[in-house]
């Protein structure tokens, strides 16, 4: 791996997140993009300011779930566009602690998480529509700047980053020692050094030197030699690669595809389109197949729990990764080509195959004839055995290939193994 890579081994061997979306637009529940596709005025989003108290909020319970689910890091929102800021910033009133919940919901978060033995990640968002010297985004007029006060408002857009640059002081100086900054999103022409990047890397690094950046201050991580900014990771989003991702000199660049359970990041109250454990396994095995992680995410109520729909998938994934989970953490891709049943993931000279698809009778593995040593079902640990099947020498290919039988079926939906 080039060595400006291996600082994210750690989190790579962990392979599995949860992703947390979670503030004001909770409420409106009508996912964290409400306030801009609604256009939804400054007064109007107020109220939901005025009314935030999540009095069921208990991060304990979320850090279970993650644990119980398998989820080795956990990645919280601590501003997200709307400006809201969920930790106890000094330099804005538009925070948790001066709204009804009157505390450090990213506090808590931390501390609870940690006593899990999660690693804790801060998403924090570059954008930010509250602000009075962030620009409209694109050339849409944010619609907290549609009155006629904003219009003739001077903007300093320095000032702005000086304000986020603090508040990622901020982030990474009161909470102890955070393990991912997940920085969320370039766009435009607004990217890299317009962010002052190098600055802000630099700092960064000066006070969390193993901290973990995304990709998405800009830049190209894929360049031979990236900017100083291009983060540590790729962050596909809502999509996992065809194939695990290399740069242009062709070596592996770590990444992480980023997926929500149902079609939205924010807490969104009608939106059942959720993942079954089935795709959410299987999508797991695909990124680590292609040497990615996972990070799956939930986005909690306006009353601070995780809606029950998604804390059953997580159960039904961490039952899976309970029996089977060493066929993901710390693996990556195999050295062998995709079979056509399913695919393969590698840990050393252990290779674990999962099984998607059954054919009829045993499963062949293409290139293995002679190399299997011992081969066992990963779930319950029984042995299974390699054997060739009458008159398979007739087979044109079975030269390099051997036969493995496989008893039960393919991975059910409820995953009850
Ligand atoms: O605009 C955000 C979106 O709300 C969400 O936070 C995702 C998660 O990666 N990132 C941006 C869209 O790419």
């Amino acid at each position: 791996m080039n060595p400006r890579f291996e600082r994210t081994l750690p989190l790579m061997n962990d392979r599995f997140g949860l992703f947390i979306h979670w503030g004001l637009y909770a409420i409106p529940a009508r996912g964290e993009w409400v306030r801009s596709g609604e256009r939804i005025t400054n007064e109007e989003y107020q109220t939901y300011f005025d009314e935030f108290n999540p009095v069921l909020y208990d991060p304990r319970s979320w850090a279970k779930a993650a644990k119980a689910a398998g989820q080795r890091y956990a990645v919280l929102t601590t501003k997200h566009h709307d400006g809201f800021c969920l930790f106890d910033s000094q330099l804005t009133d538009y925070k948790a602690t001066n709204t009804p919940a009157g505390r450090d919901l990213i506090r808590e978060y931390v501390d609870a998480f940690r006593e899990e033995g999660i690693k804790v990640g801060f998403y924090y968002s570059l954008i930010d529509w509250y602000h009075d010297d962030y620009p409209a985004y694109g050339d849409r007029q944010h619609p907290m700047r549609a009155n006629e006060s904003f219009k003739n408002k001077e903007m300093d857009f320095d000032r702005y980053l000086d304000y986020m640059h603090g508040q990622v002081r901020e982030l990474l100086t009161n909470y102890g020692k955070i393990d991912i900054m997940w920085f969320d999103f370039s766009y435009d022409d607004m990217t890299g050094e317009k962010w002052r990047a190098t600055e802000l890397i630099q700092m960064i690094r000066s006070l969390q030197p193993d901290i973990v950046i995304d990709n998405r201050l800009g830049g190209n991580i894929m360049a031979e030699e990236p900017e100083v900014y291009a983060g540590d990771f790729f962050s596909p989003e809502q999509i996992i690669p065809p194939e695990g991702i290399v740069n242009s000199a062709g070596e592996a660049i770590p990444w992480e595809a980023c997926i929500t359970l149902n079609d939205h990041w924010g807490y969104h109250s009608t939106d059942r389109n959720y993942k079954s454990p089935r795709q959410v396994v299987r999508a797991m095995v695909e990124c680590v197949s292609k040497n990615g992680n996972l990070l799956l995410n939930v986005g909690p109520d306006a009353k601070g729990e995780i809606p029950e729909e998604s804390l059953d998938i997580l159960a039904a994934v961490g039952k899976w990764l309970h029996r089977n989970g060493d066929s993901i953490y710390g693996c990556g891709i195999a050295e062998l080509p995709k079979p056509e049943w399913g695919r393969y993931t590698q840990r050393g000279n252990k290779l674990y195959a999962h099984v998607f698809d059954r054919g009829i009778g045993p499963i062949y593995f293409q290139g293995l004839k002679g190399r299997i040593k011992k081969a066992r079902l990963l779930s319950d640990g029984s042995e299974l055995h390699v054997q060739t099947p009458w008159m398979a020498d007739q087979y044109s290919d079975t030269e390099s290939g051997a036969f493995i039988h496989i008893a039960g079926g393919d991975l059910p939906d409820e995953l009850d193994t």
